[in-house]
């Protein structure tokens, strides 16, 4: 940890943490965005091409929320990255906006929804 040379850092509490692992496992699809966040826009277009069913996937708005940086925190502790979105499925961390398209147009995003069982 920094000390008063090192950088800043943010504890993430192990509530936070708690939080943030159990919503990953709730749903085949979860994504962590921000309303005005134009990549979010991109990650939930190219899932909704997909027709992901309503009911499996999970979209956290996180802007609004006292625990938004601690959440983005662990984000980056999980996946490299604090920016928004963060897109898991089934459990497993796939990427931001500009992946989630890339996997669209690809046709691999279809395969992953499939496996992860969000389009029954
Ligand atoms: N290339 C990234 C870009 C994501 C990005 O720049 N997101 C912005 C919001 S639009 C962000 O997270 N900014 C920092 C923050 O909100 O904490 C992606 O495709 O996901």
């Amino acid at each position: 940890m920094g000390g008063i040379l090192g950088h800043q850092t943010t504890m993430v509490s192990d509530e936070v943490k708690f939080f943030v692992d159990n919503v990953i496992s709730s749903k085949p699809v979860v994504v962590f965005s921000k309303t005005y966040c134009p990549y979010c826009t991109k990650a939930k277009t190219a899932l909704n091409h997909n027709s992901v069913n309503p009911a499996k996937i999970e979209i956290l708005e996180i802007e609004k929320r006292p625990d938004c940086s601690e959440i983005q925190t662990y984000l980056k502790e999980l996946t490299g990255a604090s920016s928004v979105p963060r897109v898991f499925i089934g459990g497993k961390f796939i990427g931001g906006g500009d992946d989630t398209e890339r996997l669209d147009r690809n046709g691999e995003l279809k395969g992953l929804l499939q496996a992860a069982g969000a389009l029954d």
